[in-house]
Order: C-alpha cells, then structure tokens, then sequence
C-alpha cells in the first residue's frame, strides 16, 4: 500500500459522492500515480464501509472487464471485481431515472445465485458450476464516476468498478444440461439488436468469471458465501443509453429481463 488511511478515505468519499450526486471527477491516479491494487481495493471498500454505516446491505457480488469487448472498450487487460447493494437492484421490467446518473451505459450479463460457498485460490469452472444454483439473465447499468467515461484499472477499481444499477431477470434456470460458452445473448434498445454474443466471451466460459472472483477472494481470506448473486460481466461492449429508451435483454434458454430510461 502506497496510500495512508487518510487519502483512502477522501478519495472513498469523493467517489461517492460523485456517484450519489450524479457528477464527474477526474481519474483519481492523475493525483495520485504511485496508488497501487491494494489501495484500489481499499478505496472500493471503504466507499461500501460508508454505505454499510448508512443502513445499505449488500446483495451481490460482480466481475467486470471479462470479455474482450469489454476490455478492448475499456483499454484494459485484467478482470476486476465489485460489490452490489440493495440500492443499486431494479426490478425487472422497472424504470430508471437517467438524472441520477451521470453516462449510463447498459451492458448484457449472465448472473449466477450460488447454491454453496466457494474459496480459492485454485478454483476452477467444474468447482463453479457444481456449487451454482442456477442462472439468470441481467442488465447491468454501469455509470462511471470518471470524466467521459475513461479510466485506468486501478481508478476503476476504487470505484466500485462503475457500479450504478442491475436488473435481474424473473426466471431462474437450473445450469444441469445447459452449455454456457453457447448461449446467445441479444441486447436490444428501442426494438432493435444493439449488441450480440454468446457465453463464451467472458473468458471462454462465464464460470471462469466467477472461478476468478473466487481466486481474488480467496487471496484476501474471503470466500463467496452460500446463496450469493454475482454478475459474471458484461458479455458485449456497453450501449450508451438516454433518457426514453427502452432496453431488453434476450438470453438463449435463460429468457428475457428489461428496464426503461425515464
Ligand atoms: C468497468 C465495469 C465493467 C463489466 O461487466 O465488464 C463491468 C467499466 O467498464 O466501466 O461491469
Ligand atoms: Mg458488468
């Protein structure tokens, strides 16, 4: 760690408070270049320490930068992984308000509800997919909290990774017979396919997203914990949205989920 207690904490709170007031800032590593991962880390969680001191509850886990739409999008190599609070879900078919946002972007997700814990290091896609419950299709609206939306890994990890809002599809599907890597996956906005993949572009298979999450976990002396919900990231690049459009989410065999920009 480069950063004392002090500069963590301000910088949590600039972050936050860009993201509650819906404002940019600039990438926290222009200030601050010497920063490194376990800082990043400790920004992230000192902004959910202030949401958890303010009543928020976390319902989620995520991964993000794991296909490479994404992070050919984003100019960026490595996955990075997130928090999700109670705060951030939207009900299926449920609006969104763009004016507490700053440039939403929505991006295709599948999300897995683990039936049992899982604790790396060594955890690979067979440990995943037993220990999964079953799987859903989600959107997930990531807003970062950077000017114009450009960022390095590390500022984007000490924000939560551009966490804003999910949501969820309404039908939970069982994984026993269903390959992932092929499910196709079709974002649509205002009635037209905005964005098209498959399973297989986060990291080969979307188990390895959460394999990965588990590692990293695993690497601090956490685990996912029995029953959790994670967003294994976005399968295709993110679709910027206004305020008006509708967005829908087909996922082969998973079903639909969607949201609309008020
Ligand atoms: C970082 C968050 C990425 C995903 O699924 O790749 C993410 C960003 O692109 O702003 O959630
Ligand atoms: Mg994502």
């Amino acid at each position: 760690m480069n950063l004392n207690q002090q500069t963590i904490a301000e910088l949590a709170e600039l972050l936050e408070n860009a993201e509650l007031q819906a404002h940019e800032v600039v990438k926290i590593t222009d200030a601050h270049p010497d920063m490194d991962w376990d800082d990043a880390y400790a920004i992230q969680a000192e902004i959910l320490r202030r949401k958890l001191a303010r009543g928020n509850r976390v319902v989620g886990l995520k991964a993000g930068l794991t296909s490479r739409s994404k992070m050919k999008q984003m100019g960026v190599d490595t996955p990075v992984f997130g928090w999700l609070v109670d705060t951030f879900s939207v009900p299926d078919t449920g609006e969104i308000r763009h004016s507490e946002l700053i440039h939403p972007k929505v991006e295709p997700e599948i999300v897995f509800v683990m039936k049992t814990a899982l604790k790396g290091p060594g955890c690979h896609v067979g440990d995943v997919l037993a220990a999964t419950d079953f799987v859903m299709p989600g959107i997930e609206i990531i807003d970062s909290r950077y000017k114009d939306f450009k960022f390095d890994l590390k500022s984007v990890i000490a924000d939560n990774c551009s966490s804003s809002r999910f949501v969820l599809g309404s039908q939970a599907t069982p994984i026993a017979g269903l390959d992932l890597r092929t499910l196709g996956v079709v974002l649509e906005k205002n009635g037209e396919p905005v964005a098209i993949g498959a399973g297989a572009a986060v990291l080969g298979h979307p188990a390895a997203a959460i394999a990965a999450l588990a590692n990293h976990l695993g690497a601090r002396g956490e685990e996912i914990p029995a029953g959790t919900m994670i967003l294994s990231g976005g399968v295709t690049e993110a679709i910027a949205v206004k305020p008006g459009d509708s967005v829908l989410l087909r996922i082969h065999a998973l079903g639909t989920v969607s949201t609309r920009f008020v």
